[in-house]
């Protein structure tokens, strides 16, 4: 059995809740890998070497490091690690997510 990716996230980041319960939602197993942005660890050397970034949300897949969680999302799904109802794989339905998950940058999150 492969070794389950490991998740860094804060549960004070939007992003990185929601990719949490999906996970969770979608029963793709991961190791817990809290990172607490309130004592600043996304700063430390140690995360440095997971997310060059210095931000949450992170996975390590193996020696395969990604930030960015919609990139995160999308990595997964090509994996057949994410739930196909919330990533669907019929191109017109991925199309409409994909659509939502570049509005939500710049009209949900910047605010
Ligand atoms: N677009 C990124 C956003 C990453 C981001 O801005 N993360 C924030 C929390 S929501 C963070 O780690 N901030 C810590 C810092 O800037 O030091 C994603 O979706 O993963």
């Amino acid at each position: 059995m492969p070794k389950p990716i490991q998740l860094y996230y804060d549960f004070l980041s939007p992003p990185s809740r929601a990719l949490w319960i999906a996970l969770k939602w979608g029963r793709t197993p991961f190791a817990d890998c809290p990172i607490a942005l309130r004592k600043f660890e996304q700063l430390t050397d140690e995360y440095k070497n997971i997310n060059r970034f210095q931000k949450v949300t992170a996975i390590v897949d193996g020696n395969f490091h990604l930030a960015e969680t919609v990139a995160i999302v999308r990595y997964l799904s090509d994996k057949g690690q994410f739930s196909n109802q919330l990533y669907p794989r019929s191109v017109e339905e991925r199309a409409r997510v994909d659509e939502y998950l570049e509005w939500q940058h710049l009209n949900i999150r910047l605010a």
